[in-house]
């Protein structure tokens, strides 16, 4: 069994595998503009951020009922309950529903019904964090909170995600002031291909607790100082930067120079169908290509948990740092 772990950076839209997209598709009445699941692999290709997700967005086409929501997140779970995974915090995108004409309600209703029966089925608890699509409107962000009022009984945090670069997080201050005032915890994706300055700018703009990615904080000695003594975790997605060109290979990832740093690193697989693994493979990824020691992939797994918004249910962190602490490698 692999090692209890949290995953703290996942897409669920990024766990459609090609399998469920054409059935999905099938039962929808949608066609895809590929001949089948060995085609649409052949498209997991990707020179940069941009490029996965244009496919990333083109497949949303076959989730429309509440019902597809239920079996993405049905599969994702069993996944990573395979994996190790005990906690999940899941991320969304509505906007990237809403557009397409399906309700923000179908969304999180869906996703509600398999997150309230993971516990009892795959022994996993779970929180959603809904994100802002940072390529969009900061009005269209406002707008989608607005929307999600109705459902903030289900939601945890909000996040900011897509297309990085010429969307800095200033952009969103007004969201995430809102966001705070409702009492949502705040995270964002920065310095993925981004620079560390708005890694810098999602901490002091945003007042986000976690930082999703940051691996370009390394650029910045004074941020990496500042990250460690303030325990903002960073949640790191190797194989991501891998296919999206981030880095060359899994040899170049940092992480080990993270952790040497006394960064409260995590390991995550963002979105696992179109990257070549879930969170237990990430794991054995890093492990493999940095040669991590067992003490090290304990702290990875520990760091999990610590960095988890569990504050409003600390026995159970208690229990999950037992269970990593009691795990034998
Ligand atoms: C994403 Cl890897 C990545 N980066 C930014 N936004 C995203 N949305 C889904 N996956
Ligand atoms: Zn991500």
């Amino acid at each position: 069994m692999p090692v209890p772990k949290a995953e703290l950076h996942l897409h669920i839209e990024g766990t459609l595998e090609p399998e469920l997209a054409f059935a999905l598709a099938a039962r929808n009445g949608v066609t895809l503009p590929h001949a089948d699941t060995a085609a649409l692999r052949e498209a997991y290709r990707f020179s940069d951020l941009q490029s996965f997700l244009d496919l990333y967005y083109a497949l949303m086409a076959v989730l429309r009922t509440p019902r597809d929501f239920t079996d993405l997140a049905d599969a994702y779970l069993e996944r990573a309950a395979a994996q190790g995974v005990r906690h999940a915090e899941i991320f969304f995108d509505p906007q990237a529903h809403t557009a397409r004409g399906v309700p923000i309600g179908t969304v999180i209703e869906g996703l509600a019904a398999s997150l309230d029966r993971a516990e009892e089925r795959y022994g996993v608890s779970t929180r959603l964090i809904l994100c802002f699509l940072r390529d969009e409107s900061a009005e269209s962000a406002l707008a989608t909170l607005e929307e999600a009022k109705p459902y903030l009984d289900r939601i945890t945090g909000v996040g900011l995600d897509s297309a990085e670069i010429g969307h800095p997080p200033a952009k969103f201050a007004a969201v995430y002031e809102e966001a705070a005032r409702l009492g949502l915890r705040r995270v964002a994706h920065a310095g993925e291909e981004g620079p560390a300055a708005y890694v810098r700018e999602a901490l002091d703009v945003l007042g986000v607790e976690r930082i999703d990615h940051g691996l370009r904080c390394m650029e910045d000695p004074g941020l990496v100082e500042r990250l460690a003594r303030e325990r903002i975790p960073l949640t790191l997605c190797p194989l991501s930067n891998v296919r999206l060109r981030v880095i060359d290979t899994l040899a170049d990832h940092p992480l080990r120079q993270m952790l040497d740093a006394g960064l409260l690193v995590t390991v995550n697989s963002d979105d696992p169908a179109y990257f070549g693994g879930y969170a237990g493979d990430n794991y054995d990824g890093v492990r493999d290509a940095l040669g991590l020691t067992p003490d090290q992939l304990r702290t990875l797994a520990r760091h999990s948990f610590e960095a988890s918004f569990l504050e409003d249910d600390e026995p159970r962190r208690a229990r999950y740092l037992a269970e990593v602490e009691a795990y034998t490698f």
